[in-house]
């Protein structure tokens, strides 16, 4: 079974959809082997989303990571990776089909209700971020 991370973001749990988006999760088929709330510090946002350092909307994408309680989960499925990213919708919320989390409950590009890894590397690297080693930001 392959794993992934999935992160509801400050905004949909503060629109209180958390419960709804679980429910989506196990209705498609993944075991939930890992749920956690908790709150990012700005570094620790910085940290989990170093790969977009050089990009405009970074200062602004952790503001908002870390403005508010998410919950972070590793979910296990047969395809989890792809399956969970076709779940959400793509990043913009108005340009995510019908019927995807992103659509129904994202509000714009960066305030979009959920996080997917995109690949196995970028899965084991955010798995342990947040389930085994957080120092491992640093070595990169
Ligand atoms: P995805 O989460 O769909 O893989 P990425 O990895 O390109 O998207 O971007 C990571 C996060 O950065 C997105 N989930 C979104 O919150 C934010 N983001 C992406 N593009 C923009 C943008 N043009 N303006 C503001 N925030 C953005």
């Amino acid at each position: 079974m392959e794993k992934t991370l999935a992160i509801i973001k400050p905004d949909a749990v503060k629109k209180k959809a958390a419960g709804k988006i679980i429910q989506r999760i196990e209705d498609e088929g993944f075991t939930i082997t890992g749920l956690k709330m908790l709150s990012l510090t700005k570094e620790e946002a910085e940290g989990f989303y170093v790969v977009h350092k050089e990009r405009p909307f970074y200062s602004s994408l952790t503001d908002f990571m870390s403005s508010g309680k998410i919950v972070v989960m590793q979910l296990e499925r047969e395809d989890a990776i792809s399956h969970w990213r076709k779940t959400m919708g793509v990043t913009d919320p108005a340009l995510a089909e019908p019927g995807t989390i992103r659509r129904e409950f994202g509000f714009s590009i960066e305030t979009n209700a959920t996080h997917g890894s995109d690949a196995p590397e970028t899965a084991a690297w955010e798995l342990s971020y947040f389930y085994k080693d957080k120092d491992a930001i640093e070595k990169l």
